[in-house]
């Protein structure tokens, strides 16, 4: 007899204490058999249950079978934070195709890159996000990559030649799931160098990150996630994120960065309980509560990470919002770090946590490779259960990326203290080789700041035709009349040596953003030039 069977051909598998038994998108039906009539993603005055997701999402794999997408095919999503990009990834995993997750602000140059790399069928976006129209974009796109047959566009007036994503619907016709090693998606590099690399995660290994997650943030049924951030970005889709929180019965609320004025309200509306920032719009939240006054009293936890953050700032944050603050670091790439919920203030203030599973294998080495004694800084390398150790189609990073044991080299300087949790101290290339003498970006930074007018300084190395490398200094602060001579000189008296004391010093109103809304050091390097030609 004919074996039609479509049992998965997936082996339950365990990592680090947690069995895995389906791949992502069939994780979604078992969600939905035990939550089924509760409600899971909540976007502006649309709301949507576990069981009502289930069912869009069969429907939309549906069609994009229908349009003749298949297993193994890539697709690439670049999608506000709504119930859309929500289904559409779904959908794509149930179906075994593999989303390729860019954020919103990424444009050409980025996504050509990637395109021309992982030739996917698909692109999906919204119509418009922020007055950017995305069609124009998916045209440039697909003029220069044939490989992109398709392009479904969210939102009213899609142009006739797109599709809109709200009309696809068709009966799904199971597939054979895939196995739980299987590639599942495609997430991009944080790196702040050349266009983003690709990053290959399983099933087994994504799942992983969002359960144990999901544990680490005390995530249940009754808790509430606003999503700010992208979705597409790693720390919001599974540290725990939209899968993390939707993986324990907990509801999440949709929304697309915007000023406090429009999200504190929406904190209080919905109940948020969880939320996620990065520190640049941690500062903007604390600074917020002076004239902002809405009900955040339902928060019960407040994430930050993604960028280094001073403990003064974590600890005004536990002073403004009164809820219990979490440090996390980690990256798209694997390894994800987590001060635990009952950690000690010292702990929480000061440290970005330890590693979120046991089976994480890190070293901190010196410039040569070597293990630094305990305590002392040095460049951190991890491998692990869900930690990649290669990116996809990119030998040539691979090599300079990975060790030949297979560690991933964060290019991160941290160090770690007896009971295993890191500081990070700055990144290895933010260091200025001035004339041959390292400088560490983060030293100068903290030595400008202490002057009573200056806010905030970032120091970033510009290429110099004498000195190999000069030294700008960024600055922000209420009174931009301080001379050049002024900062020098109080630096110096400061003790500083005079090799450090920057060369360039700007004055900048707002700091430029990358596509998460971390600070964008390789922009300010080109205003540093702009401004020096
Ligand atoms: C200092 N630097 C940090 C932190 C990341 C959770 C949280 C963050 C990311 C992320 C993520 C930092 N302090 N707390 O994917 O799931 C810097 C490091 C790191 C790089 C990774 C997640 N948290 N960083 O930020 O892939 O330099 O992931 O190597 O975007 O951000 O960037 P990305």
């Amino acid at each position: 007899m004919l074996d039609l069977d479509l049992a998965p051909s997936t082996k339950p598998l365990t990592i680090d204490g947690i069995t895995l038994t389906a791949p992502i998108g069939g994780m979604l039906s078992e969600w939905a058999r035990k939550w089924g009539s509760r409600i899971a993603l909540v976007h502006g005055d649309d709301s949507m249950t576990f069981a009502a997701l289930d069912r869009r999402v069969d429907r939309l794999a549906g069609a994009l079978q229908n349009s003749g997408l298949k297993e193994g095919d890539r697709i690439l999503i670049q999608m506000p934070n709504s119930i859309g990009l929500v289904t559409t990834l779904l959908a794509a995993l149930r179906l075994g195709v593999t989303p390729i997750m860019a954020m919103p602000a990424q444009r050409l140059h980025d996504l050509s890159a990637l395109v021309a790399n992982a030739q996917p069928v698909a692109y999906f976006a919204a119509r418009e996000l922020h007055g950017f129209q995305y069609e124009v974009l998916a045209r440039s796109l697909q003029q220069a990559h044939p490989c992109l047959r398709l392009i479904v566009l969210d939102g009213t007036d899609v142009p006739e030649d797109y599709l809109q994503l709200s009309a696809l619907d068709a009966p799904f016709h199971p597939v054979q799931p895939p196995a739980l090693t299987d590639l599942a998606l495609l997430l991009l590099s944080g790196g702040t160098t050349g266009t983003p690399k690709l990053i290959p995660r399983t099933h087994a290994d994504y799942a992983f990150t969002f359960l144990r997650s999901a544990e680490m943030a005390g995530v249940d049924e009754i808790t509430i996630y606003l999503a700010i951030l992208p979705g597409a970005h790693n720390f919001i889709l599974s540290s725990p994120g939209i899968l993390g929180v939707l993986s324990h019965g907990g509801r999440v609320v949709l929304a697309n960065a915007a000023s406090c004025d429009e999200i504190m309200p929406l904190i209080a509306r919905e109940s948020v309980t969880h939320i996620a920032l990065v520190p640049p719009l941690l500062r903007l939240w604390i600074e917020a509560r002076t004239w902002e006054s809405s009900d955040l009293s339902s928060l019960r936890l407040l994430q930050i990470g993604g960028a280094r953050v001073d403990a003064a700032l974590v600890k005004q944050a536990q002073e403004v919002f009164g809820t219990t603050i979490q440090q996390v670091y980690g990256m798209a790439e694997g390894l994800i770090c987590y001060t635990r919920l009952n950690d000690a203030q010292h702990v929480i203030l000061n440290t970005q946590g330890r590693p979120m599973s046991q089976e994480d294998d890190i070293m901190i080495v010196d410039m040569d490779g070597h293990e630094v004694a305990p305590g002392e800084t040095g460049e951190l390398l991890t491998r692990g259960p869900y930690t990649i150790s290669n990116y996809y189609k990119a030998a040539a990073q691979n090599a300079a990326s990975f060790t030949a044991e297979g560690y991933y080299r964060t290019g991160d300087l941290v160090c770690q203290d007896a009971d295993g949790n890191i500081t990070v101290m700055g990144r290895i290339k933010e260091q200025i080789n001035r004339a041959g003498e390292k400088i560490a970006a983060a030293e100068v930074e903290a030595a400008l700041t202490r002057h009573p007018d200056i806010e905030e300084a970032v120091v970033v190395a510009a290429p110099d035709p004498h000195l190999g490398e000069r030294t700008c200094a960024f600055l922000k602060g209420p009174s931009r009349t301080l001379p050049d001579l002024a900062i020098r000189e109080f630096l110096r008296k400061n003790g500083m040596e005079a090799y450090k004391i920057p060369d360039q010093y700007a004055w900048i109103t707002h700091w430029p953003q990358t596509a998460v809304g971390k600070l964008d050091r390789k922009k300010l390097v080109a205003l540093a030039q702009k401004r020096d030609g």
